[in-house]
């Protein structure tokens, strides 16, 4: 079957004030819609990949055929991050800061979770371009601060994406304009901990 955009866990206008409703409408329903629409297209000569869980599609990208693996990176990829956005996002009166064993790596990594926040903020704001920051455990289980440009997904190789931010300016340019700082600030309001104290607990052997 081909792959379909999957529902927002809460409405276009669930992140307001910090992410505002038109940005969330334009960015599901355009933005995500084309990943999914360019990745099914790109995949009609092999439909046999169809059937695969686009994780596994994107760990093994290394072996897709040719003359399609730059369109299923760029597209599947977009497909994947998007998924993983809107899962690590939650309306502001129902975010935590992080708990558990997810807090005591920040700390042990990061010195602090605020410190750990300054950290992942500079990575974001040092992405040139379009593309995205990530927080990730690799499979050493050592987290780790990544830029990825464009669509690159964490588990190209085999990295698990633990948070991340799209700074792509479709994600924040009608309400930031070209103020990715306040963007990023903003959103840290929003962080859904709970999702990434999974994501932190699934990625690491306990
Ligand atoms: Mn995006």
């Amino acid at each position: 079957m081909a792959f379909e955009l999957p529902k927002l866990p809460y409405k276009y206008n669930a992140l307001e004030p910090y992410i505002d409703e038109q940005t969330m409408t334009i960015h599901h329903t355009k933005h995500h819609q084309a990943y999914i629409d360019n990745l099914n297209k790109a995949l009609e000569a092999y439909p046999e990949y169809y059937d695969k869980a686009i994780e596994e599609i994107l760990m093994k990208s290394d072996s897709l055929p040719s003359d399609i693996k730059q369109a299923v990176i760029n597209h599947g990829g977009g497909h994947y991050n998007h998924s993983f956005f809107w899962k690590i996002m939650l309306p502001a009166q129902r975010t935590l800061g992080p708990a558990g064993h997810l807090k005591e790596a920040l700390e042990k990594n990061f010195g602090s979770v605020d410190k750990f926040k300054e950290e992942f903020t500079a990575k974001a704001m040092s992405v040139f371009g379009s593309g995205w920051a990530f927080l990730i455990c690799t499979p050493d289980q050592k987290l780790s601060l990544k830029r990825h440009s464009f669509q690159n997904s964490p588990i190209m190789k085999g990295n698990s994406p633990i948070l991340g931010i799209d700074v792509w300016e479709h994600a924040y340019y009608l309400k930031y304009q070209n103020r990715r700082a306040e963007y990023i600030q903003a959103w840290w309001n929003i962080v859904n901990w709970k999702q990434v104290e999974a994501n932190f607990n699934n990625a690491t052997v306990r």
